[in-house]
């Protein structure tokens, strides 16, 4: 791994290739859980087809060992709650009426519930020695998690964005990420969805108007971004 220095690069990008400096830069890997990913879980309880999510693993691999490469910070996310529930509101509970929810009994153990197999990151993408991982109980990363002091404690200002589901859980936190000054590049094969139509138009929301609340790139052009800043470094 080499240290990275503060000095700026550029990603391309969409609407237009985004400038940034390793030293503030942190890769953040949404819910890449179990309960999303694989059959038995959460995102199949909800009547998805789990398969979908899949071809965003292999990119995510790539970034993953560019980002360590170059030295970039890297945080984990993963969605639930704590044993009693005590942290899901009602509503979210009720939602869906499901006949096997959160918090029930399922092929991974409990539903979205921390601490059980389903719950877990998937193997592939595991978390190394160092990296973060934020517990959150809702969609958006920042809400009632210290993602925020962790992110300002390292004078990060931008964020790379990998993960499930893009227009759920990914378009939560780059939207709360935005709000509170963060700029955020999407890579669009590192996201998914269980609706292609709903991966396509949120990926188009994030970069209208100019980028209205970040950037849309590749996991090439973000390799290929860190991997000039690590040459340099190096
Ligand atoms: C959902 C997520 N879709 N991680 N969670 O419930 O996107």
């Amino acid at each position: 791994m080499v240290t990275v220095a503060a000095q700026n690069f550029f990603i391309e990008a969409q609407p237009y290739a985004l400038e940034f400096d390793p030293a503030a830069t942190a890769l953040i890997v949404i819910d890449m859980q179990r309960d999303f990913v694989e059959p038995g879980g959460f995102g199949e309880m909800l009547g998805n087809d789990v398969s979908l999510l899949r071809g965003a693993i292999a990119p995510t691999i790539q970034v993953l060992k560019a980002a360590r490469e170059t030295g970039l910070f890297v945080l984990h996310t993963r969605e639930g709650h704590v044993p009693d529930l005590s942290d899901a509101p009602p509503s979210k509970l009720a939602r869906g009426k499901l006949e096997t929810g959160i918090g029930d009994e399922g092929p991974m153990g409990r539903i979205l519930v921390r601490g059980e197999e389903g719950h877990d990151i998937i193997p592939e993408l595991a978390p190394i020695d160092g990296e973060p991982v934020i517990d959150k109980p809702g969609k958006g990363a920042f809400y009632a998690t210290d993602l925020g002091d962790i992110l300002q404690a390292r004078n990060i200002a931008t964020l790379i964005v990998c993960g499930v589901t893009t227009e759920v859980c990914v378009h939560t936190t780059v939207r709360e990420a935005n709000d509170r000054g963060y700029e955020c590049l999407v890579l669009e094969d590192c996201v998914g969805s269980y609706f292609p139509e709903f991966q396509r138009v949120a990926l188009e929301m994030i970069k209208a108007q100019g980028g209205i609340f970040g950037w849309v790139g590749t996991s090439s052009a973000a390799i290929s971004a860190l991997q000039s800043a690590a040459s340099v470094a190096a």
